[in-house]
């Protein structure tokens, strides 16, 4: 029995579990609302559960002035290389694989490149071209060092989102970021993002002149207590002062005269940064690259994969729920081992290079079983279908139908969550078989949660549909709801 099915159930999402607590809490009601009302529980539910997915991470690395070496650089161009070496082997011919080569050859001349790149780059009109201006005068050509402006970052309608600037960033080897005073929120927040991305830089406080000199000095004092040091004030261009001159003969001139800029303590601490870490910086730019590549390269791969996944699971979704329906069994755990075919484990772990004898397949469909119950997802996954059955104005629910149906959920539950198991392995040290439990764990959670409860609804239509012809007929052509 092979049935299609519409693929992307991974997106957004709804708390299934959360949804149901509520659900269950608000039994009573429900029950009169029905679909309607069910529709909106659920949406609720979901929208909780964004909320909290939402909520910004407790502890941001801190990996500021990480240093890598050639050889390791090296080992992680080999490291990409090899995942698009598989991709060629499993997608001879797929339309990435040409520049994912071009860009991998790239990275090995890029280790040796002298010139050093430095991005400028800050909110609008804190000075970044003057800056760059004057630095060109005034440094470049002393040092092998090319500097690019960003767009402005903090523009809230824009052609470039502060992420697409970031990104950009990433390809630098140094970063000056400038500020005109004090940090902002959103300052700060791209400041902790550049370190989190190892990338060295420093703050500079320009226009510094349109403080007093008080003033000024503790603002840059601010500055480096929050950021630790590697901040710099400087005037790239200054405000004209106006001069008068008393002659001699009691005349008095005036006129306005443009005062030097004043770069001098971020030229030499750049010069500094660079003499002694230039070759190092390079490195690790071609690091984050080979790292950049390398996920592309994996997203690929895990695309061609997962399209061939998808047929495979939800074939074994259907045959497992056949047999429930023929043979229905009552108890949870039996429903929950049943649903998960040790061949499907065999399949899928074949697709993701991840081999296992039958007998190991038989341990790991045991193993998720056992979880998918000790985490409660069967007994869930049970009610929810039950309850979507009867808000679905179905008038005449089979014995076995769900558990059919939550044989078919569970099987697929359980294999989107080895495939997204088995996409986050490292791809070159595959061996399979050794199987992290915790993290099969959190995926089958994961991907538990994620689950739509609009996918629910048509999945359990479907599911009727097959089991019983007879009764999808008669829901199709519109029975009042009759349904308590
Ligand atoms: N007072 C003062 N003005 C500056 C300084 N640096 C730049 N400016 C002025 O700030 C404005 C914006 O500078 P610009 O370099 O175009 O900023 P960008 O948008 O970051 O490239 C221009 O009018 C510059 O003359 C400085 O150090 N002091
Ligand atoms: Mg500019």
């Amino acid at each position: 029995m092979v049935v299609k099915l519409q693929r992307p159930i991974l997106v957004g999402g709804l708390g299934l579990s959360f949804s149901l607590w509520m659900l269950q809490s608000w039994h009573h009601s429900i029950m009169q609302v029905g679909e309607f009302g069910l529709l909106s529980v659920f949406a609720v539910g979901g929208g909780l559960w964004l909320f909290q997915q939402n909520r910004p991470k407790d502890s941001l690395e801190q990996l500021n002035g990480r240093l890598v070496d050639r050889a390791t650089v090296e080992s992680a161009i080999a490291k990409t290389e090899a995942v698009i070496n598989q991709l060629a082997q499993e997608a001879e011919n797929h339309r990435a694989l040409e520049t994912l080569r071009e860009q991998a050859s790239q990275l090995l001349l890029e280790l040796d490149r002298q010139e050093i790149k430095v991005a400028v780059t800050g909110g609008k009109s804190v000075g970044k071209s003057t800056l760059i201006q004057v630095l060109e005068q005034n440094f470049v050509s002393s040092n092998f060092v090319s500097l690019q402006e960003t767009a402005p970052l903090f523009r809230e309608a824009g052609d470039n989102s502060d992420a697409d600037i970031l990104a950009e960033v990433a390809k630098f080897d140094f970063v000056l970021f400038l500020t005109n005073g004090d940090l902002t929120d959103s300052e700060f927040q791209i400041l902790q993002q550049l370190k989190a991305a190892n990338q060295p830089q420093i703050l500079v406080f320009n226009k510094q002149d349109q403080y007093l000199a008080d003033e000024s000095a503790s603002v840059l004092l601010s500055l480096k207590q929050r950021m630790q040091g590697n901040v710099v004030a400087t005037v790239a261009s200054p405000i004209a002062i106006k001069v008068r001159k008393h002659e001699a003969d009691g005349s008095v001139e005036e006129w306005m005269e443009q005062p030097a800029p004043d770069i001098q303590q971020l030229s030499q601490q750049l010069s500094e940064v660079l003499a002694q870490q230039g070759q190092r910086l390079v490195w690790a730019t071609t690091m984050r690259k080979a790292g950049l590549l390398k996920a592309e390269a994996k997203n690929w791969l895990n695309g061609t994969r997962r399209d061939r996944a998808t047929p495979i699971i939800e074939q074994y979704q259907w045959i497992a729920a056949a047999a429930a329906f023929a043979n229905p069994v009552p108890a949870l755990d039996i429903l929950a081992t049943a649903a998960i075919n040790a061949q499907m484990v065999m399949d899928l772990g074949n697709i993701y290079q991840q081999k296992f004898s039958l007998e190991q397949a038989q341990t790991v469909a045991g193993t998720l079983g056992s979880l998918m119950l000790k985490l409660g997802l069967v007994e869930l996954s049970t009610k929810a279908i039950s309850i979507v059955l009867k808000s679905n104005a179905v008038t005449f629910v089979a014995g076995g139908a769900v558990q059919g149906v939550s044989a078919a959920y569970l099987t697929r539950v359980a294999g989107l969550s080895l495939v997204e198991y088995f996409q986050q392995q490292e791809i070159a040290i595959d061996s399979g078989n050794g199987l992290n439990l915790d993290k099969l764990r959190q995926t089958l959670q994961k991907v538990f949660q994620h689950q739509q409860i609009g996918f629910l609804q048509g999945f359990v239509k479907q599911g009727v549909k097959l089991l019983m012809p007879e009764v999808q007929q008669v829901e199709l052509v519109g029975i009042p709801k009759a349904v308590s």
